[in-house]
């Protein structure tokens, strides 16, 4: 068996703050979570955040996390067929949109390809992935940032809110 046929985990963050956001979270989720080989599947709350170096209304933002062996640029395609799916459209940088789908980590997997860099270049900076990821695997430690509670202490603060609901 290669490599790549390996049963990994796999987190993505999922965020919106067009059109109806909890609505595009939730079936998003129900999309990734009936995929096939998807096991394992976990989510966290979902909080409602400030916009981080872009505009438009306060988004929703969650995190999940499942079992799969598809390939990192596989489950990649997945996630932006589902991001053209519910009509993202991408008119500027950071622009609000109807649906963000953002592989975050692979296991500890570290990649760094023109289409896709693990982890995540920016999840470390960024309260509205680090608070759902904490809550969803709290000992977490980032490949190369660190352990994702003191990265998350280490920020100030970026106006996010936890809500009393999870996908
Ligand atoms: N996504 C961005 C830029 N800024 N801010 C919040 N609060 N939530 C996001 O998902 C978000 C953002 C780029 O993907
Ligand atoms: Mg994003
Ligand atoms: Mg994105």
């Amino acid at each position: 068996m290669s490599r790549d046929r390996c049963v990994r985990r796999a987190y993505v963050g999922l965020g919106a703050n067009l059109g109806d956001p909890l609505d595009s979270l939730r079936r998003a989720a129900a999309a990734l979570r009936a995929r096939a080989g998807v096991s394992g599947w976990a989510a966290s709350p979902i909080y409602r955040t400030r916009p981080l170096d872009a505009d438009g209304p306060d988004y929703l933002n969650a995190v999940v996390a499942f079992d799969t062996a598809e390939t990192p640029q596989s489950l990649l395609h997945a996630l932006q067929a589902l991001e053209r799916a519910h009509g993202r459209q991408r008119p500027y940088r950071n622009a609000p949109r109807t649906l963000d789908l953002d592989l975050l980590l692979i296991d500890a997997l570290q990649l760094e390809q023109p289409e896709l860099v693990l982890p995540h270049p920016r999840m470390h900076e960024r309260a509205f992935v680090l608070a759902p990821l904490a809550d969803l695997a709290p000992g977490l430690v980032i490949p190369g940032r660190g352990d994702v509670r003191l990265l998350l202490t280490s920020l100030p603060d970026q106006g996010i809110e936890r809500l009393d609901d999870s996908l």
